[in-house]
């Protein structure tokens, strides 16, 4: 004989122990990898103290497996256009009536340098008179790296010049990207500078991006 056990003993809920929780995962974690699971606890016996989990919030990026309450990666993750989750863990127990307890879980998506800092255009071209005074800026470039932090921090670089010139005739400012005109231009010399000019993330590894430079002198004009 199975005992029926009156309803009047399914008497606790199942419980979470002290929450809210919160944990950081990498924005790089793979889909089906492990994030946390937070085991709920219920003094019942049988269907009363048999446990469900279930998850609410999340845009769908997190799946919780019913039985375990193991917490997984449902769909890729990306710190820059989804930066933290703010989940519910229930648990219910399978008795009549169900008994059920949340916990708040915030996710937060942990920054990887995952975006190689990139100018608004591959070229950039800019005319430079030939009378044109050392040191007046010819040009700002600006790299965009979404990227937190250092990851995201861009520092640039004049990585080519050509044709070449000793000293170089142009120097860009490593923090703010001000392209300037460092030597006394001579049309007989050059007409035509092409520089290549690096953007580099404060990431490890880093990450390049780069960039073409014109800076063209117009033929002087010729009074006959
Ligand atoms: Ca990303
Ligand atoms: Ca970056
Ligand atoms: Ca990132």
């Amino acid at each position: 004989i199975v005992p029926l056990l009156p309803s009047r003993w399914h008497s606790v809920a199942p419980e979470f122990g002290s929450g809210p929780f919160a944990i950081s995962v990498p924005e790089d974690t793979a889909v089906g990898d492990n994030v946390t699971v937070l085991p709920a606890r219920d003094k019942d016996y049988g269907f009363n103290g048999d446990l469900r989990y279930s998850l609410e919030g999340g845009k769908g990026k997190f799946s919780i497996d019913p039985k375990s309450g193991i917490v997984r990666v449902a769909a890729p993750l990306d710190r820059e256009s989804d930066p933290g989750f703010s989940l519910l863990v229930v648990a219910q127990d399978q008795g009549q009536p169900a008994r059920s307890a949340s916990v708040p879980l915030k996710v937060l998506v942990a920054d990887i340098n995952d975006n190689v800092p990139e100018f608004s255009r591959t070229e950039f071209y800019v005319d430079v008179k030939e009378n044109a005074s050392v040191g007046i800026v010819l040009l700002t470039l600006s790299a965009a790296d979404p990227d937190e932090g250092p990851n995201g921090t861009v520092t640039y670089s004049i990585r080519t010049q050509s044709p070449s010139s000793t000293p170089a005739a142009f120097e860009l400012d490593s923090s703010t990207g001000a392209l300037r005109l460092a030597l006394t231009l001579d049309f007989s010399v050059a007409q035509m500078y092409r520089l290549t000019v690096g953007a580099v993330d404060g990431g490890v590894p880093a990450l390049v991006g780069n960039t073409t430079s014109l800076a063209w002198l117009p033929t002087p004009t010729l009074w006959l």
